[in-house]
């Protein structure tokens, strides 16, 4: 117990994450801690939640976090329960999944991950603060976020998304770099569907400084059909398969980037953004069915991410968007034949 946790007027933000003594853990802990996540007016009680196992490392973190001495962190606390990890939470990220194994079928994979989102979102459901938002990060994110909204069938589905902000970052990072431009100079990049490789990093709605992304790809590289070979045989592939890139290059999965991609999917959810990426629950926009949690172009005016609408979708978008889905049903249809939804 901190010696005086309701110390200051700003109520404190209950914070639950788990995977805590993990690598993207141990990355996210002190920024949100720092304030970087909900702003530096709003004091945080961090709750860890590990498996056994990993609870010896998340106590490590804890030990550094008083270390630091944030001005915020009002209260950290370690358990292997989910019942006490989402306790009074207000937000909750679940980055703690289970990794595919040596010889593991995904039918396997899917079924391990829901029986850790479906006791997570059961646990949501009975014991987390009545203004609780969720953003799943681990994989597979879609479907894990699928699972634990439906674990928790008193909690309204759209509080429940799932994380492409990296993609979404991803994609920006490697446009600037071919346009020389600024990342923020670019607007209107969406990442449709799956977090997997099936995703579709969409520019055809991109602007860079006012100018259309496809027009200015085509000056740069010497005309439409050369834009259009370097979106698809380039830069769609290398934003999709980046995560392996990126395990070949430095020898691990990514960690630090996607712990900052998940402070900005809570941070913008949070506080507002015109227009970014985020995989919420689909209620049927662009045709994608019902119920699936699928990434979209979104916006949030504070209260939660709702998919920006009226977009033209052209025939080639289409394709790749509705094959990312086909990909999430399918996903959907296996965890429902594991009898879980
Ligand atoms: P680590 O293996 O370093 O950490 C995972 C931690 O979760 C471990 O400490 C483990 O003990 C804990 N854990 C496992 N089951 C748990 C449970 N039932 N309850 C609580 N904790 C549990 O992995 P890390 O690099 O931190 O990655 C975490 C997850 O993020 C993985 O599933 C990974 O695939 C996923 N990613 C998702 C990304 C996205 O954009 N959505 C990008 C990065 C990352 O690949």
């Amino acid at each position: 117990m901190a010696p005086s946790a309701e110390r200051g007027s700003a109520p404190t933000t209950t914070v639950t994450i788990t995977g805590a003594g993990g690598q993207i853990g141990y990355a996210l802990l002190f920024r949100i801690a720092a304030g970087e996540m909900l702003g530096p007016d709003r004091p945080v009680r961090l709750k860890l939640l590990e498996i056994p196992q990993g609870l010896r490392s998340a106590e490590g973190a804890a030990l550094e976090l008083q270390d630091c001495a944030f001005p915020l962190l009002r209260e950290v606390d370690l358990t292997d329960d989910p019942t006490v990890a989402f306790d009074g939470s207000s937000i909750a990220l679940l980055v703690g999944a289970r990794p595919r194994g040596p010889g593991m079928e995904r039918a396997d994979l899917l079924a391990a991950n829901a029986g850790i989102f479906g006791p997570q979102g059961a646990a949501i459901n009975a014991h987390a603060a009545d203004d609780i938002r969720v953003a799943v990060v681990g994989n597979p994110a879609n479907t894990n976020a699928l699972i634990a909204a439906a674990s928790a069938p008193d909690v309204p589905p759209d509080r429940f998304t799932a994380l492409t902000r990296l993609d979404h970052d991803r994609a920006l990072g490697l446009l600037a770099e071919a346009l020389d431009a600024w990342p923020d100079e670019i607007e209107g990049l969406a990442i449709w569907g799956n977090h997997s490789a099936t995703q579709f990093p969409d520019v055809s709605h991109a602007t860079v400084r006012g100018e259309r992304v496809a027009d200015a790809l085509g000056a740069r590289l010497g005309g439409r059909v050369e834009a259009c070979a370097w979106l698809d045989d380039v830069f769609i592939p290398r934003v999709a398969k980046r995560g392996a890139e990126i395990i070949e290059v430095r020898g691990s999965s990514s960690v630090a980037s996607a712990a900052n991609a998940a402070i900005e999917h809570v941070r913008d959810e949070q506080s507002g953004t015109a227009w970014t990426s985020a995989a919420v629950i689909s209620r049927g926009e662009y045709d994608v069915p019902e119920g699936l949690v699928c990434s979209f172009p979104v916006a949030s005016d504070g209260t939660g991410y709702r998919v920006i609408e009226g977009l033209e979708i052209d025939t080639r978008a289409r394709t790749r968007i509705d094959a990312s889905v086909d990909e999430l049903a399918a996903e959907r249809d296996a965890v429902r034949a594991l009898g879980v939804l």
